[in-house]
């Protein structure tokens, strides 16, 4: 049996997953309120296939507790905070959970840690605790570090289809937790030492936080010049050898907005292209909001009220806010005093996130003079006409109204 600690983004639908191939899962969180939710038999966040593959999972017999198990494996997967001083990994959640594991746990059991961390986190906290519980490592305890790499939106198909890698001290046990992951993995899943996949993760979050920076940096480099960057990056992107993302009103969620700051918290005279490109990727929402106020001045308008931002999760189509750009964005205006600008999201009708938030989409747009799109939910490419006459600010170069304005 495996008891998967923490239910949140990540640990929910690995346990769905893993209990819906045929593993038997229990699934415990310290949230009562969470887990009474999952017995009441609904999901916590909204999600692809997730209510679908939640309810084969209970079919199959998962259970949700806030208590830990006795059993042979536990997979962790608490969140990572950093540290907005030392920009280092806070690993205190893993922490706390591996030492409650410590607390139930026979001889012989597998630890797995899903969080991501920085490298070097697990033999700096990690390691301490387990000895310290008079365990020995390898022997008594096997610790293992397996990064999840789910994309929200997308998360059912990438568990299903990604590949994956898992860290371990022996290539023994890294084949047996191969095999958990292969009940319901159809990727290529690669065994290496637990220092290399710590590594692996951040590395891979750090190579788009950086490319996303270098396509931020370019919009700046053709406003600055009145040059259209879709145009120059469409173009670019037809050479065989170049492959430009897009720029947008800046980088949120848990991920590519985080992790990289690991490295440079734990490398600072090393990471100096990583640091400016988080720096980049952070300044984006103010660059968006010096370029509102440009538009308003343009456009005679003096009043923030008559101003809305549409979209508040940190990307499209999902209900996560997790250091969104708009919320960055909205922060950063209130450092200047003004009333605050007006704000939408078709996913957070009922979640109210900011002070000037709208629950109905009509309601908002009904005395607006200019809209800001700053996310590309799917919804909005479905409203354009309720847009018609208005003032717009498009951070993605998808509206195909005339007249639209771009950062
Ligand atoms: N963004 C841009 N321009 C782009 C692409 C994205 O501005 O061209 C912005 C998005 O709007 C968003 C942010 O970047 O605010 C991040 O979004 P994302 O969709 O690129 O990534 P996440 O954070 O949802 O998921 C990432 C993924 N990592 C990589 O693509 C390397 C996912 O595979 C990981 O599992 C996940 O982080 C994670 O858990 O680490």
């Amino acid at each position: 049996m495996i008891n998967v600690i923490g239910l949140g983004y990540i640990g929910l639908p690995t346990a769905l997953m893993m209990a819906s191939h045929g593993v038997d899962v229990i699934g415990t969180d310290y949230n009562k309120e969470l887990v009474a939710t999952l017995n009441a038999g609904k999901t916590t966040f909204k999600e692809k296939g997730l209510d679908e593959l939640f309810q084969a999972a209970v079919k199959a017999g998962i259970k949700f507790t806030t208590e830990y198990q006795k059993t042979d494996m536990y997979i962790v997967s608490v969140p990572t905070p950093y540290d907005k001083f030392s920009k280092k990994v806070d690993a205190c959640y893993v922490v706390a959970a591996v030492k409650d594991v410590m607390n139930v746990c026979p001889k012989g059991a597998t630890v797995v840690i899903e969080s991501t961390v920085s490298p070097g986190t697990i033999d700096k906290y990690v390691r301490p605790v387990i000895e310290a519980n008079g365990f020995t490592i390898g022997e008594d305890i096997n610790l293992v570090h397996a990064p999840e790499r789910i994309i929200p939106g997308n998360m059912v198909y990438e568990l299903l289809h990604n590949n994956r890698t898992i860290g371990a001290d022996s290539k023994e046990i890294g084949e047996k937790v191969k095999k958990y992951y292969a009940s319901f993995c159809q990727g290529e899943i690669v065994v290496t030492d637990i220092r290399s996949a710590e590594m692996t993760k951040v590395v891979e979050n750090t190579f788009r936080a950086v490319n996303i920076a270098f396509a931020n940096e370019l919009s700046r480099i053709c406003r600055h010049d009145n040059m259209d960057v879709y145009e120059i990056i469409r173009i670019c992107n037809m050479h065989p050898r170049v492959n430009i993302l897009q720029p947008g009103p800046g980088v949120g969620g848990h991920c590519i907005s985080v992790d990289p700051w690991f490295l440079v918290g734990d490398y600072p005279q090393l990471a100096k292209v990583i640091d400016e490109s988080m720096k980049t990727n952070d300044s984006q929402p103010t660059f968006v909001l010096n370029r509102i106020h440009e538009i308003m001045q343009e456009n005679g308008i003096t009043d923030n009220r008559r101003v809305g931002l549409y979209g508040l999760t940190y990307k499209e189509n999902v209900d996560d806010f997790r250091e969104s750009p708009t919320l960055q964005l909205l922060e950063a205006q209130e450092r200047h005093l003004a009333p605050p600008l007006k704000c939408y999201d078709p996913f957070l009708e009922n979640h109210k996130i900011a002070e000037n938030q709208y629950s109905d989409f009509d309601e908002f747009l009904s005395d607006l003079d200019m809209v800001v799109i700053m996310v590309k939910h799917d919804h909005i490419k479905q409203n354009w006409d309720k847009l018609r006459g208005k003032v717009i600010l498009d951070c993605f170069n998808i509206c195909p109204l005339d007249g639209v304005y771009h950062i």
